[in-house]
């Protein structure tokens, strides 16, 4: 029986990959790093400086700066995609969210924000939707990031929900991962890559039998 809902946030509620992939590929290109879709593939749902850490690694330029260095590429990077959010609004919102959220809301069923984004809060509002959710982990809390299980344990417990009792959406297999060690039944959507591991999968959240879902 369901008795919560926990969203990735980032290629499930909206797709802001694009403008990941646009404000890392200017900062990678300041310091003389290019990087291409297929790369960014790899930087979907882990952190803001993980990502940098990879693109780091990826141009081996893994020694040249110091963490502080480090921490003002990440919020140049940062700056360039909130600058790219800008144009954000309630269209944006991915095809079947509302309904689900909605629906939720109505057999009050909390829903609650599992995302790797510090900019989760801002996005939500910018959409019009912050008031579906319960809770939104905050991840500058937690102590690991996605595959790690910490961040869907943090969520049940935010909307005090047993892990067993919540189903889970990702679109990343870092996050499928984690939902998996979480204990918590996990709902693929399939951007670009298959994602093999997830309980079930769907194209797009708009295909999920909401009657079916909530029985
Ligand atoms: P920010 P998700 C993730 O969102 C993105 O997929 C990932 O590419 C990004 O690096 C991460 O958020 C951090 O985002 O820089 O806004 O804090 O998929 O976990 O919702
Ligand atoms: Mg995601």
């Amino acid at each position: 029986m369901v008795k919560g809902l926990i969203f990735d946030l980032d290629g499930v509620i909206v797709d802001t990959a694009g403008y990941h992939y646009l404000a890392w590929k200017q900062l990678a290109g300041e310091i003389g790093i290019s990087i291409d879709k297929e790369f960014n593939q790899s930087l979907k749902g882990i952190s803001r400086i993980e990502s940098l850490d990879k693109i780091l690694i990826y141009g081996n330029k893994e020694h040249i700066y110091s963490a502080d260095e480090k921490n003002r590429l990440a919020m140049r990077k940062n700056e360039y995609y909130l600058k790219l959010l800008d144009k954000i609004s309630p269209n944006d919102i991915l095809p079947g969210v509302l309904e689900l959220i909605t629906k939720a809301n109505e057999y009050h069923i909390p829903c609650a924000i599992a995302s790797a984004s510090q900019n989760a809060p801002a996005i939500l509002k910018k959409l019009g939707i912050d008031n579906y959710f319960a809770a939104i982990v905050d991840p500058t809390t937690l102590k690991k990031g996605k595959p790690d299980p910490e961040i869907f344990l943090k969520a049940a417990e935010l909307i005090h929900v047993p892990p067993e009792y919540c189903i889970g959406f990702e679109d990343a297999e870092a996050g499928i991962q984690a939902l998996k060690k979480s204990n918590i039944y996990s709902i693929g959507i399939i951007a670009e890559g298959p994602l093999p591991e997830a309980d079930q999968v769907y194209y797009s959240l708009s295909e999920i039998d909401l009657n079916m879902l909530f029985k």
